[in-house]
């Protein structure tokens, strides 16, 4: 018989002897202690009870971090909800799809976007839309206050979904990957234990919490250590560099370390109280490893991950960590690198990277046979990077055969920006690619053919990416050509075309 299990429980188990340490230290000093958190979450849960969402019903949140919002993230998994986070810059266009699809029993946004977005979410059909902040005006925390705290917690199957986080997909379609209890369990003790968390560990936390490395990575370690977090905003350098010095881990995506590297201040100094710092979401350069060295003297530890597995190999805490390569398949998980049956490679030979473990997700919802596509038959989950792995199973990543651009830490899919595009008028076909950034790794930019008729212009075009995408996949530079050079079975090629505009 398998044994029900709460996800909240098994991390409150690691923090319920600490409920006066410090939990969430915000900017100003002020913080949330672990026993806040507790009492919050329950009262929380209380409030999702009374407004009738039940274990299994999605609850979709798309707020600013704050400790409120982990305060909702923890209530869903203390009554089996499952939570729904959504990128802070998603356009309305792009909420409609996200709440028709994943059909949540509620709906929570920040006080900025409701006038418009309970409007989408009514469309949507969704029952009840909420702000999640004390406002006053009837919000999920107003609620909250009116009510006794929910301390039961509700049992469910390890195989239960927890956690539903969308990725887009080459189709253009965003994805709903479904993550089930055992998944995020599983992930977070071993990261726990590979990382080395120990008493005293302090996180700074400048990710977004709408992500797997800041929602899952970042905060699940640091409840089973009962850490405290200094949990920013957003990513800020100065303000990084300022707090750096109380933190003894922090983990960020490549452009954090750029950014760093960019003061010319930022040094050894900020540095020596801080036994890890961790990078992964996009490659981080041999150059930005080497800088970061030198500059601090430590070597920044790279993992490699994705939404549908969590965490899949990491470089050691204690042996050597390789610049360019992403280390080893974490406890418990087998990663091949395989041609297109399945069949693994030689070492040192390219191929596809694949990977099984109790950390894959369980499918794609409501999308049964996209989910079956990205599977062997002897379940092995098939990532879409290409990578070689040495001899003693170290993986490198060289490319991804799916189409993708990874800008800041953020996934774009370029098929989601051409539909767009090739529905402005006057367009008759386009091609989104990712060149390098000093920044970001990489930036969008679109490459247009316009009708010999009544051609579009670049500002029509601008003008639809801009009303229906967020900021951040929008084109950063639209030129158009007479012709997309194709290959003879006439694809688009892609690397021509990387090549001409680097
Ligand atoms: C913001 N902008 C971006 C952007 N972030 N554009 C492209 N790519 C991004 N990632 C836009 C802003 O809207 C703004 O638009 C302009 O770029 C400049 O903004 P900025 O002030 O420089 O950006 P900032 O707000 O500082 O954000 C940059 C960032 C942020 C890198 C700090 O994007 C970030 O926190 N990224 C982390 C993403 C992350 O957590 N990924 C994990 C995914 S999980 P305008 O209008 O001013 O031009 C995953 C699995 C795994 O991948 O393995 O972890
Ligand atoms: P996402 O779908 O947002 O979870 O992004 C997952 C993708 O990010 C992976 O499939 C990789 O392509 C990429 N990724 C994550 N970590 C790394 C890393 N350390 N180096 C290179 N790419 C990475």
């Amino acid at each position: 018989m398998i044994n029900r299990v709460n996800l909240y429980k098994i991390f409150r188990d690691q923090f319920d002897a600490h409920f006066n340490q410090p939990f969430l230290i915000s900017t100003g000093g002020s913080h949330c202690s672990y026993g806040d958190i507790d009492r919050l979450s329950a009262c929380f849960a209380a409030t999702l009870k009374k407004l009738d969402v039940d274990a299994g019903d999605r609850v979709v949140v798309q707020v600013n971090k704050s400790p409120d919002a982990v305060a909702l993230y923890l209530a869903c998994l203390r009554i089996g909800a499952v939570y729904v986070p959504l990128n802070t810059a998603y356009t309305a266009a792009e909420m409609f799809y996200f709440l028709g699809d994943a059909a949540p029993a509620l709906f929570v946004c920040g006080p900025d976007s409701v006038v418009q977005l309970s409007g989408v979410a009514m469309q949507a059909g969704v029952p009840v839309t909420l702000t999640l902040g004390h406002s006053q005006d009837g919000s999920f925390a107003d609620k909250a206050q009116k009510l006794l705290p929910l301390d039961e917690l509700t049992d469910r199957d390890p195989n239960d979904v927890a956690a539903m986080l969308y990725t887009s997909g080459t189709t253009g379609r965003s994805k709903g990957a479904m993550l089930t209890l055992n998944n995020l369990a599983s992930n977070a003790v071993t990261l726990h234990q590979y990382w080395g968390f120990r008493p005293g560990d302090v996180l700074l936390h400048a990710l977004p919490i709408f992500h797997v490395h800041g929602l899952f990575v970042a905060l699940h370690c640091a409840m089973l250590n009962a850490s405290s977090i200094i949990f920013l905003p957003k990513f800020d350098a100065v303000e990084v560099r300022k707090l750096l010095p109380d933190a003894t881990v922090m983990m960020g995506v490549p452009t954090f370390y750029t950014r760093l590297l960019d003061c010319e201040d930022f040094g050894r100094e900020q540095c020596k109280h801080v036994r890890l710092f961790v990078s992964g979401s996009a490659p981080l350069t041999e150059q930005t490893f080497a800088e970061f060295e030198q500059r601090t003297g430590q070597k920044i530890l790279e993992r490699y991950g994705m939404t549908e597995t969590n965490m899949i190999t990491s470089n050691p805490l204690e042996g050597e960590r390789v610049a360019g390569t992403v280390g080893y398949a974490l406890p418990g998980i087998q990663v091949r690198v395989a041609d297109e049956t399945g069949k693994p490679l030689p070492p040192n030979t390219v191929g596809s990277v694949e990977l099984k473990g109790p950390n894959v997700f369980t499918g794609y919802w409501q999308m049964p046979e996209k989910t079956k596509q990205e599977f062997h038959g002897d379940g092995f989950f098939m990532t879409g990077d290409l990578g070689t792995l040495a001899e003693d199973g170290r993986l490198s990543l060289v490319g991804r055969s799916k189409d993708l651009i990874i800008s800041g830490g953020y996934n774009i899919y370029p098929k989601e920006i051409e539909a767009i595009i090739d529905e402005v008028s006057g367009v008759v076909e386009s091609a989104v690619i990712g060149i390098p950034h000093s920044d970001f790794g990489e930036s969008v930019i679109a490459i247009v053919v316009p009708g010999k008729d009544n051609p579009a212009s670049v500002a029509s075009i601008v003008k639809a990416t801009e009303s229906q995408l967020a900021r951040f996949k929008q084109p950063r530079r639209v030129v158009m050509v007479d012709e997309l050079p194709r290959n003879t079975m006439g694809k688009v090629q892609k690397n021509i075309l990387r090549d001409q505009y680097t």
